[in-house]
């Protein structure tokens, strides 16, 4: 039988696996990978900053639900992308990150680049190991893989010493994990807790469904409607950094002041639900607390400091929990469901009047709206800032993903890259303000070689909105300071990476302009000069 290195063992394990593509950036460590894929295993997705590997591989996690994988140097190639981890881990995303590291035989002798890198890891993963051999190196792999998809999804981080990616193993075929090894099961909640789930539903007069950001996909969205139907109690999924004011769930906090009971599905109670107090809960609204990890059903019970207000606490897969309820339902609630969705439907100033002056985010968001409408098949990509919520109040698709519970900006390019390798058939739109677009603006030239188009869609109000909102409404416009930017030609980057691009000044225009990107068949960016206003808000 023949020998393989450690890096075979990873691609084989890795094409046993299903991955189909890894996202990464190279370096010394890990080049006797990017050997060994050569021959068998992933192709490489070559991109020009770790972090955007990372949210890549995010993005990949979310639209498929299998692990994305990322694969980096050793050291500062890490270091570089620990902090989209963060993104996958507050998102719920699985995530496996490969990152090289320097030799376990010259560990603790300053290796070049040697560096405590799954200590680094450690705060925004599940997980973080180290490869300590080459034999066994594939079921380290199948055991991050696992733990990344299990429970809470989330990243898993796996240290690959450069020894051990090199070392030879005889019989190496032996040492990739079979199949089955990749399989993940699920915590099911048992019909005793769900009936007592449905009774105390059925006992409530405004009761509310929320979901974890695990479940703002797809599949999971069809799951939330299905048991909202069967139940006939709103079920709605929480994704956003601004919590209970998500742009894209309207009214959601009034509705949340006035709920007598609250189911938290896989949802943290956390800052997005103001920590389950008074004013944005009643004290007297009671909770239910369905979650695959046991330290979130403790935690819930200490955030809320009362654990009198915890009717029930269970532990289940919140994807199984929603079947499981929905087929032992009977819907009840006449009329609740009704008022609930119409409140979320709340968008204030999305009506905006077409001006003279630089677009309105709004009208930007009715162009793109209308596009998106035009397409088979879209994925709506949208970033922090204001103008990221001007475009999640404004615009909707089918399939959309977000910068997530982290509020950390700058992921919207590289997920409109992932989603493009995801779903090949989907038109993907990203909306990002001016500020984001410079954090992996280098990724177009990803998207160019790897024959990847999109339309970015840049909302340029040249300045760092968000933060200068809140120096407005802090410290006053006469205390504005250091948050513009210049109102810079991204369009013409784009067309310097080999993209396509276009300036828009005037609202008449986008409708052409969005066309002629969506059709170029080129990555694109449509570079809109609009008005600097700050996010809408619902009244409370
Ligand atoms: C990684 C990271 N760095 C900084 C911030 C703080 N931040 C949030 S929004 C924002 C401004 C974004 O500016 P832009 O993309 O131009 O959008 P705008 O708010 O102007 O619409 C900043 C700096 C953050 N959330 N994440």
């Amino acid at each position: 039988m023949a020998a393989l290195r450690g890096a075979d063992v990873l691609a084989r394990s890795l094409q046993r696996a299903g991955v189909g593509r890894v996202f990464s950036l190279s370096g010394n460590h890990v080049m006797s990978v990017y050997d060994a894929v050569h021959d068998a295993g992933p192709g490489i997705v070559h991109v020009r900053h770790e972090a955007a590997a990372v949210h890549m591989a995010d993005a990949w996690g979310r639209l498929t639900g299998q692990p994305g994988v990322a694969l980096l140097t050793g050291g500062p190639g890490h270091a570089n992308g620990v902090s989209a981890l963060y993104t996958a881990l507050a998102s719920e995303s699985p995530l496996v990150l490969l990152s090289g590291e320097a030799p376990i035989g010259q560990r603790h002798k300053g290796a070049f680049q040697e560096m405590r890198q799954g200590e680094m890891a450690a705060p925004v993963v599940k997980a973080a190991f180290c490869a300590q051999s080459a034999r066994t190196l594939g079921e380290d792999f199948a055991r991050a893989w696992r733990q990344a998809k299990f429970g809470r999804p989330g990243p898993v981080y796996l240290g690959l010493p450069s020894d051990v990616l090199e070392a030879k193993v005889d019989d190496g075929e032996r040492a990739v994990p079979a199949a089955e090894a990749f399989a993940v099961g699920s915590i099911p909640l048992g019909d005793a807790a769900a009936r007592a789930v449905l009774a105390e539903l059925a006992g409530a007069r405004r009761p509310l469904v929320l979901a974890g950001p695990a479940m703002a996909i797809d599949p999971g969205r069809a799951a939330l409607l299905a048991l909202a139907r069967a139940t006939g109690v709103p079920a709605l999924c929480m994704e956003s950094p601004r919590g209970v004011n998500d742009p894209a769930l309207g009214a959601l906090a009034r509705i949340l002041a006035q709920a007598d009971l609250v189911v938290l599905l896989g949802k943290r109670l956390d800052y997005t639900l103001r920590f389950g107090q008074p004013p944005a809960m009643r004290p007297d609204c009671r909770l239910l607390v369905l979650d695959p990890e046991p330290e979130a059903l403790r935690q819930a019970g200490f955030v809320l400091g009362d654990p009198a207000r915890i009717a029930l606490a269970a532990l289940a897969s919140p994807f199984e929990a929603a079947a499981q309820l929905a087929r032992l339902a009977r819907a009840a609630h006449p009329g609740w469901r009704e008022e609930v969705e119409a409140a979320l439907r709340e968008r204030p100033g999305a009506a905006q009047a077409p001006g003279d002056g630089p677009v309105h985010p709004a009208e930007l968001g009715r162009a793109v709206q209308a596009e998106i409408e035009r397409a088979r098949e879209a994925v709506l990509v949208v970033d922090g800032g204001e103008f990221g919520q001007w475009a999640q109040a404004c615009v909707s698709a089918p399939t959309r993903i977000i910068n997530g519970p982290a509020g950390a900006i700058g992921s919207a390019l590289p997920f409109a890259i992932a989603a493009k390798l995801a779903r090949p058939a989907a038109s993907v739109f990203a909306m990002l303000g001016d500020g984001t677009f410079g954090l992996h603006m280098a990724e177009f030239d990803t998207a160019v070689r790897s024959k990847l188009p999109f339309v970015a869609v840049v909302g340029n109000d040249s300045c760092w909105n968000a933060e200068h909102q809140i120096q407005l409404r802090t410290y006053g416009r006469e205390r504005a300071y250091g948050c513009e930017l210049l109102p810079t030609r991204y369009d013409r980057v784009v067309t310097a990476l080999g993209g396509h691009g276009e300036q828009v000044e005037r609202a008449a225009d986008l409708a052409g302009a969005l066309s002629r990107a969506a059709g170029s068949r080129l990555p694109a960016c449509v570079n809109v000069l609009i008005e600097r206003v700050a996010a809408p808000m619902v009244p409370a």
